[in-house]
């Protein structure tokens, strides 16, 4: 099969939440030089977003949704192996997690394979984490960025708890906190004072470099 061709097929196969088939494609697709990376941003990412919006627009059901969530989170697990294989020398590290109260993880799941195959060490600390957790594991582990998801309204407020944890334990000179989710936005990073905010995993590799490039200059 053609590059594009696999890609779509992978795409179409998420959405339609054929587990079996997808996983074949994502297999087929490393083992025939398309990259991890490629695989996650061209065919994973823009499928992932169609499922939302079916279920925004009620054109889908929480069984099908499942199914989609299911068949992303082994795509990654199937795909993290070539995705650090792929990525160059380490430059940072990060923890990262899902708020206390939200058990959403695909975002999140794809923010960490992003940052994997930008060179960071990802500490995936999963969901429902309380910001003595995120805390306590970047102090310990040496970790230089916290980063936060939320898909909650409802939980979004833990995000701020996480900034003021890290202030009040006197790190923030070397560890900055960094937030995204769907109902996460710039004017919500601002307003609780977290360090960084992207809209999207591929953006977050990004604000993550830039975070990191403030630490090692000391502002
Ligand atoms: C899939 C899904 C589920 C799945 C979750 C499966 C899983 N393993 O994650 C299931 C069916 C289990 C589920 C459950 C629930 N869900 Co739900 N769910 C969704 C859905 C359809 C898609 C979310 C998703 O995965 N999107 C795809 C990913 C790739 O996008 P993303 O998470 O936004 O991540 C991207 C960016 O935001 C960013 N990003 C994400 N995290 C981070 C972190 C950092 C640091 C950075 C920089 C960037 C970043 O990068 C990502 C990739 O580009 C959304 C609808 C929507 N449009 O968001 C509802 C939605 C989030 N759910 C909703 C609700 C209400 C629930 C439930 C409470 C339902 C219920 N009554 O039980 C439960 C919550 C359980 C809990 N305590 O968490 C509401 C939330 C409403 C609100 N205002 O808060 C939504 C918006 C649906 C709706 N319109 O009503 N859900």
């Amino acid at each position: 099969m053609k590059y594009k061709e696999i890609l779509q097929q992978i795409e179409e196969e998420l959405v339609q939440g054929d587990r079996k088939a997808m996983l074949a494609h994502c297999t087929e697709a490393v083992e025939n030089e398309i990259t991890a990376r490629t695989v996650l941003e061209n065919a994973l990412i823009p499928g992932m977003r169609r499922v939302s919006e079916k279920f925004h627009s009620a054109a889908g059901s929480v069984p099908e949704i499942m199914l989609s969530s299911r068949a992303m989170n082994e795509a990654v697990e199937l795909l993290r192996p070539y995705i650090l294989q792929e990525r160059g020398n380490v430059q940072g590290r990060v923890c990262i997690g899902t708020v206390a109260g939200d058990l959403h993880d695909i975002g999140k799941n794809l923010v960490a394979m992003i940052l994997e195959s930008e060179g960071f060490e990802v500490i995936d600390l999963g969901v429902d984490v309380t910001p003595a957790q995120y805390l306590k594991t970047a102090i310990e582990e040496k970790c230089d960025i916290i980063c936060c998801s939320a898909l909650l309204t409802t939980t979004m407020p833990v995000m701020a708890e996480v900034v003021r944890a890290v202030r009040e334990a006197g790190v923030h000179d070397h560890i900055k906190v960094m937030i995204g989710g769907a109902p996460v936005s710039d004017a919500f990073a601002h307003a609780i004072d977290a360090d960084g905010y992207s809209v999207d995993a591929v953006s977050a590799g990004e604000t993550a470099r830039r975070l990191l490039a403030e630490i090692r200059s000391g502002e």
